[in-house]
Parts: structure tokens; sequence; C-alpha cells
């Protein structure tokens, strides 16, 4: 039987288990990647594992998320991440060149290899034919000191793309195209191939739109052939002999089929909240718009730039639209510069970012109150702007630039022509701003600032799991919802104790006063309980106030992971009208939950006792035997030290 692009990469770096969707397997982990909002806890979690050297092919810590330095904080955080990954044999980029995912692509990934980062968006190497994936942090830790990285083996999901894009229709609306058909739960337990012409016509730049956004699909990755396109960016980049050829068998079964027409797609526009809310530009064409932002790691390539330039050209921004532009990486913002597109630009009256993930994540350019923002990003989440009345809409760049000179949503059909650029043979490569490891790492000392607090670890699983329901949430709960993160709050991802006081505030303001006051207890969520983000922080706030289990209708695949890593109970109800008979501050208790966890590995359900209505129902724990291991342990930590 033939093979899908990742059942071959996955075959190649198999430890254990069998490529059986549904199984648990574990796979050799090449390359990682952290980023300095992730990256703090997580090599907080390296040194705690006392591995001396990364024992991966390449590691790299990037510096892009907490780049506003208004306190002391996020300078003390870089410097620590500069100075453990160079003691332990990780090479750093220094603030200043560029996105994670951007650099990645363009100075470090490899087709046929595996990365797994502690980012959401890690699939996005997936573009030039790596098995990519987003972890936590601790995850990605146990990774960097050799050891395999556990998922659940997906089912395989074939995207053929038909005919070529033309026009105003950009890679940005054929991910838009996906969301809108399997929406923001489609792609759990899935990693998505791409295939069909339309392929051989996208750069290696659109194809990294694609698989970015494939996490918004709540997909394991999603991955592209890696053929004459991918051999051609990875030459320009001066380093053609990364390349290997990777494709599908012609024999390959896949589980799910999709096709989508390039040739009939238009403009599309994701609304308010969420990235599947997705409809053509012209259906809300004339809305008035007040913020425009170019970059983030979906939409921030040298390819992307030239159009917005192409667009801004003679023009100015619209008085009533701040443009904001922030270019993915320091090649990117210095080609740029030297094409004369960047003076284009500042022309224009665009305000110029510096290379970093800016506005996408809350860092800066929170838009004034009830604004409509147009963004290139790959997320809408409420509030994740930092201003919770905005509404924030997703669009490709074309879109973007178009809007911020007309001042109001515009079908660019009605604007002109569609730009036209072409990708350079040659890009500029300097790597200067990467550090490399030193070489005499025990001569290294860590520099740790007073903004480093111990992170909690939890105890072994008690034998009775009692506490109150703190909370009842809706469906579709993002981490954004559960650890919010702007340009207050970022700055203290290495000091869980402070961030704990914002958990899950968004929903319901009062929420940690009344789980310090309960000494934790249940969260309750609907369908998709912990989507978007890899942070392991909305696992480590609710562990540090008390959390003992989530109980929800399904939960995403990275928070699942994360919650496990951190020894709390991921429980779904096993008749979801359960759900609706559970009341705010009902009394829960789970009894013997150690031999029930242990039983949960052979398919048993766990009973929970509502003591404050007398009545009982069941719950899934959907774990394997090492996850039980790490329940009872009180997380991944404790099982791994336990066991060492
Ligand atoms: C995001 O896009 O939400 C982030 C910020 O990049 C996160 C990581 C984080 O929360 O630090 C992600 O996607 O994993
Ligand atoms: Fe950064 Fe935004 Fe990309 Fe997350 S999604 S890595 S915050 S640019």
């Amino acid at each position: 039987m033939g093979l899908t692009i990742s059942q071959k990469i996955i075959k190649n770096h198999l430890i254990s288990g069998e490529m059986k969707v549904g199984e648990e397997i574990s796979l050799r982990i090449d390359q990682t990647l952290t980023q300095d909002s992730t990256g703090t806890m997580a090599y907080l979690q390296f040194e705690a594992i006392g591995v001396p050297q990364v024992k991966t092919k390449l590691s790299v810590a990037y510096i892009d998320h907490n780049m506003l330095q208004s306190g002391f904080e996020n300078a003390d955080d870089h410097k620590y991440i500069q100075t453990v990954t160079s003691k332990h044999g990780i090479r750093f980029s220094r603030p200043g060149n560029g996105v994670c995912h951007q650099v990645h692509v363009e100075r470090f990934g490899i087709p046929g290899q595996t990365l797994l980062g502690s980012d959401s968006h890690t699939p996005t190497c997936g573009g030039i034919g790596m098995l990519a994936i987003g972890a936590g942090g601790l995850d990605v830790a146990v990774a960097m000191g050799g050891g395999p990285y556990f998922i659940t083996m997906p089912k395989m999901v074939r995207i053929t793309l038909k005919n070529k894009l033309s026009g105003w229709s950009s890679a940005k609306d054929i991910i838009l195209e996906v969301l809108r058909r399997m929406t923001v739960k489609g792609g759990v337990g899935k990693i998505i191939e791409y295939a069909g012409e339309g392929v051989d016509s996208l750069s290696v730049p659109e194809r990294a739109t694609i698989t970015n956004m494939g996490a918004e699909l709540g997909a394991t990755t999603s991955v592209f052939p890696s053929d004459d396109v991918t051999k051609a960016f990875l030459k320009a980049q001066g380093r053609e002999e990364a390349w290997i050829e990777i494709k599908a068998d012609t024999d390959a079964i896949y589980d799910e089929e999709i096709e989508i027409d390039l040739a009939t797609l238009n403009p599309l526009i994701a609304k308010p909240h969420m990235p599947d809310l997705v409809v053509p530009v012209s259906e809300i064409a004339g809305t008035k718009v007040d913020q425009v932002c170019i970059g983030s790691c979906t939409n921030s390539s040298l390819f992307d730039m030239l159009k917005v330039a192409k667009i801004l050209e003679g023009h100015t921004v619209n008085p009533d639209v701040s443009l904001v532009i922030a270019p993915g990486s320091k090649q990117v913002f210095n080609m740029l510069a030297e094409c004369g597109a960047l003076a284009t630009m500042i022309a224009s009256g665009a305000r110029i970012l510096e290379c970093a993930c800016g506005p996408c994540i809350g860092m800066g350019q929170s838009p004034k109150t009830d604004a409509v923002s147009l963004r290139t990003n790959n997320r809408n989440f409420y509030a994740r702007s930092g201003t919770a009345s905005a509404s924030i809409y997703l669009v490709s760049p074309e879109v973007a630039a178009v809007a911020s000179i007309t001042g109001v949503i515009t079908n660019p059909k009605d604007f002109g022509q569609a730009p036209v650029v072409t990708m350079p043979t040659s890009f500029k490569v300097n790597d200067n701003m990467v550090i490399m490891p030193s070489t005499n790492p025990n001569e290294v000392e860590v520099v740790r600032g007073p903004n480093i607090k111990p992170f909690p670890i939890n105890t072994a699983l008690p034998e009775n799991v009692s506490g109150k329901t703190l909370i009842k949430l809706e469906d579709n709960i993002t981490t954004d919802h559960i650890m919010p993160s702007n340009s207050k709050l970022l700055p203290f991802r290495s000091n869980v104790p402070h961030l704990a006081n914002f958990c899950l505030t968004p929903c319901d303001p009062d929420f940690p006063a009344r789980a310090k006051e309960n000494n934790g207890g249940f969260i309750i969520g609907g369908s998709n309980y912990g989507q978007g983000s890899s942070r392991e922080h909305a696992a480590l706030a609710p562990l540090q106030l008390g959390v003992k289990g989530v109980i929800a209708i399904s939960f995403a695949r990275i928070h699942m992971a994360n919650l496990i890593n951190n020894g709390i109970l991921p429980l779904t109800f096993a008749d979801s009208e359960d759900y609706n008979k559970l009341d705010m501050l009902d009394d829960l208790v789970i009894e013997n939950c150690r031999k029930q966890v242990e039983d949960a590995v052979e398919g048993k359900l766990v009973v929970v006792k509502n003591i404050t209505k007398g009545t009982q129902f069941n719950a899934v724990l959907s774990i394997t035997n090492r996850q039980a291991g790490m329940l009872l342990a009180g997380g991944l930590l404790k099982y791994t030290r336990e066991r060492s």
C-alpha cells in the first residue's frame, strides 16, 4: 500500500507504536524551535530535566513575541534565554531577526525532517515539506533532551487544488476557504496534505501561509510535497543541499478528500471572533475600517510585502485608517529596504514596525474602542488584540492594503489590477543575528532576572479528587480566553503566580478569586475547549489556582496534552446532555480516582458524583498507559523523574 507524505516522514522517525489511526506513536525529533513567550518556561523545564546539551540535530530559540520593553521583564527573559541556550547547545535568534516561523522556513527548515516547536504555528514549515508540529514547552524540552514525542496517529486528509489562483485571490483565500468548509475543529486528529496541479503554481511562502493557518483547523499539522518549487526556494536561500524530493505515492490512501478549484476562488474574509466565520469580501464591502495590520507569521514574507508595496504605490493611507506593517524577518526587511519597496510603504504613510509578532498577539497597536481592524494574521479571537470591544477581521495582504487606502472593506476587484510580483532567484542571506551556542558551555553563566518565579508542579493524584464546578463555559473557548496574552500580561510568562490572577478573566473576571476561595475545583467546558495557542500557561495558571480537572464536551489537541503534562484530568462527558445538568458551584467528587485513571486506559468510564444534586454521570478519560502514569505521578516532569 502506498504512503502519504506524512506517513513517509512518520515511518522514518517512528520510535514506538504502529502507524494505525488512533494508536499512540512516538517520533524522533530532528529539530526544535522555541519563541520567547513560551521559551522561558520551556528552558526552565529543560534545566529541570537536567540534560547538559541538546540531543537534536538543530534547536533554535527565537525572540519575537515579547518585544515591547516597557519594564525590565521582557529584556530579562531575553537575556535568560540567550544565556541558557548558549550553555545547552541551542542557537539563539536575536530580537530583530524576525518571527520564528518565517525565519525557520527561510533559514533552517529541511524537507523530510521532523520539527517540534513550542508554538502552535510550527506547522508553517510544512510549506517546505517538513513534518512540523506545535506542542507545549515541556514536550519541546523533553524532545531537546533527546526524548521521543508522542502523538495519536492522525487521519489523513487530502486537499486537491485544481487550476491556478488568478486576479486578486491569494494563498490566504485558499486556507480561509478550507476553514470555511472544515471549521475550527474540523482538523482535530488529522494531518492535512495538499496535492493537485494547483500546488505546482504556489511558491513556498504561499504554501507556508496555508500550512501556518492549518493550526486554526485544530489539525496536528499540514504539509506540502517537497518538489521543484521547494528546491528553487532552498537554492535561492543558498541551501539547495537541504533539498530532497518527497511526494505522496499515487496509491496512498486518505481518510478524507476535499477539492478546491482555485480558478473560482474569490477574496475571502473571516469575521469576528473566529477564523472560520468566513464570507466573501464582497458580502461586507463598504464597512468602515479604523486599522489595518499587515504582518504576522501568516503573511509577512517578501512575496506578501512586495504585493503590498505595489498596491500602496502612489497612494496615501486613508486619513481614518492607521496602517501598520511588520515584515516577517530581517531578510524580508533588508530586501524591502534595498529594492525600494520600503520607501514606497513609508511614503504612503504606513507605520513600519520591527519584524516581530507585534499586533498579532496584542503586543502594542491595540485598536481604538469599537474599532474595525483588518489584519493578515491567523487568529481573531475575542480580546486578543488588547481591545475587547474591537472587531478583528482576517484577510489577505492584498485586501488589507486596498482597505488601508479606501478606508472601507473593499472587494479588490473594484480597485483595479491585481499586483504581480515574482520571487527572487536569490535571497539576501546574512545570518549575523543568529548566535551559535558556546563552545565552552561550562563557563557560561545563566542570567536569571527577578521576574523568573518557580512554576507550579502538581502533587501525585489523590485517591479522591473533589471540588466545586468553578465556571461553566461555552464551545470553542480559546487559550486566549484561558490565559490572555497582551502587552501587559506577556511579560509575566515566567511568573505563573502573577498570571494566574488573570486566568479565564475574559469569560468571568471573578474566576481567579472564586477558584482561590474554593481551593480549586473543576472547569466545565463545551466542545473544542482550549483551541488556539500551545501556551502551557493555559494549564499552569489553572494548576496554580488548584484546578484538578476540566470536564468538557471535547478538547483541542495541544491543550489536552498540556493538561495531562501538568497532571490535570481532561475528562469528556460520555453523554453531552450531562453538560446541561451541571450548575456553578456544584460539589463534585471522583472517588477511587487513581484506580479509575488506571482503568480508563482499558476504556472504562470514569464516574463523577455530583454531591450537591445527589446524582452521578460518566466521563471519558481517553488516555494511554503513559498518560495515566503522568496523571498518577502529578505531571510529566515528576513522571520522568520517577522513572530515571
Ligand atoms: C499565538 O499565536 O497565540 C502564540 C502567542 O504564538 C502562541 C504561543 C504563546 O501563547 O506564547 C501559539 O500560537 O502557540
Ligand atoms: Fe507570533 Fe502571531 Fe504567529 Fe503567534 S500567530 S507566532 S503571535 S505572529
